[in-house]
């Protein structure tokens, strides 16, 4: 049995799986480098995070419509629901959208039709998170978060994504000061490949409330004590790191050694479509290669609740 959860770090463009992507294709047209599921998928072999987002964005050229973006995030919450996931706070890519001629209001039109029927259809409850792409400007960012506008009731915070080494969180210090004052929540990437300082920065430069990844964290003592005197959650995702060759095998992955240091982790599966696993299939995953007992695994769960974007009362009833 799947222990109830929320996942919070989940790139909705990442869970594209070669079947849709090929169906979507089909219907506008879209000639992909691939003739078949199955070869598609033996592409799937990454050497780092370049070498996956390459992919990732050019898979993303069969998404045109407002029903494509509604059928993606549908697959994607009937999926997770099978897998004990009752909250999702969902990663957008809009700049990976409107550079292909996509209108931002397509993508969040398209997603906020299937998140709307999200807790009758599959009982889980939702909201969005929309990513800049850090190896873009800054003022590409500013400009994205100004064509949010007419949208931002349906976006609860930003992020940052994209190739992180080169691109350091302070990149984008004004973009996430307008973010806050129009009162939206703030997450940052930092510290999947990019170095410790990059998650300090996040921290102390964009004031994020939760790191995304932080994986690097722990080769900073400092750094550690510093998240865990303020309870910053950090958004962890172990299958993405063995296969962005961040890690060697999951047995490496510091996971229990952050939670043996009072680290409030989490665990997600990124890009699941890509990474080999939704996050039941992380959690089992985990298990396996760490020994994790029951109670640890409990303790996960209930870190995904406590990282979340929800008030007490919300948090009660969705875990
Ligand atoms: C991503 Cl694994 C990862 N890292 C950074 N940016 C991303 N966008 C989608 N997946
Ligand atoms: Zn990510």
């Amino acid at each position: 049995m799947h222990l109830p959860k929320a996942e919070l770090h989940l790139h909705i463009e990442g869970t594209l799986e070669p079947e849709l992507a090929f169906e979507l294709a089909a219907r506008n047209a879209v000639v992909l480098p691939y003739s078949t599921t199955e070869e598609l998928r033996r592409a799937y072999l990454f050497d780092d995070l370049q070498s996956f987002l390459d992919l990732y964005y050019a898979l993303m050229a069969v998404l045109r419509t407002e029903d494509d973006f509604d059928r993606l995030a549908d697959a994607y919450l009937a999926r997770a629901a099978a897998q004990g996931v009752r909250h999702a706070e969902i990663f957008f890519d809009p700049q990976a959208h409107t550079a292909r001629g996509v209108d931002i209001g397509t993508v969040v039109e398209g997603l906020a039709r299937a998140l709307d029927r999200s807790e009758e259809r599959h009982g889980i409850s939702t909201q969005l998170i929309m990513c800049f792409l850090r190896d873009r400007s800054a003022e590409s960012a500013l400009a994205t978060l100004e064509a949010a506008g007419p949208y931002l009731h349906r976006i609860a915070g930003v992020g940052l994504d994209s190739a992180e080494v080169g691109h350091p969180p302070s990149k984008f210090r004004e973009v996430y000061e307008a973010a806050a004052a129009l009162g939206l929540r703030k997450v940052a990437h930092a510290g999947e490949e990019g170095p410790p300082a990059y998650i300090w920065e996040a921290l102390d430069v964009l004031g994020v409330e939760r790191v995304d990844h932080g994986l690097r964290s722990m080769e900073d003592p400092e750094l550690v004590k510093r998240l865990v005197r303020d309870r910053v959650p950090l958004t962890l995702c172990p299958l993405s790191n063995v296969r962005l060759r961040a890690i060697d095998v999951l047995e490496d992955h510091p996971l229990r050694q952050m939670m043996e240091a009072g680290l409030l982790v989490t665990v997600n599966s990124d890009d699941p479509a890509y990474f080999g696993g939704y996050v039941g299939d992380t959690f089992h995953a985990v298990r396996e290669a760490l020994g994790l007992g029951q109670e640890q695994l409990r303790e996960l769960a209930r870190n995904s609740f406590r990282a979340a974007f929800l008030d007490h009362d919300e948090e009660r009833r969705a875990a």
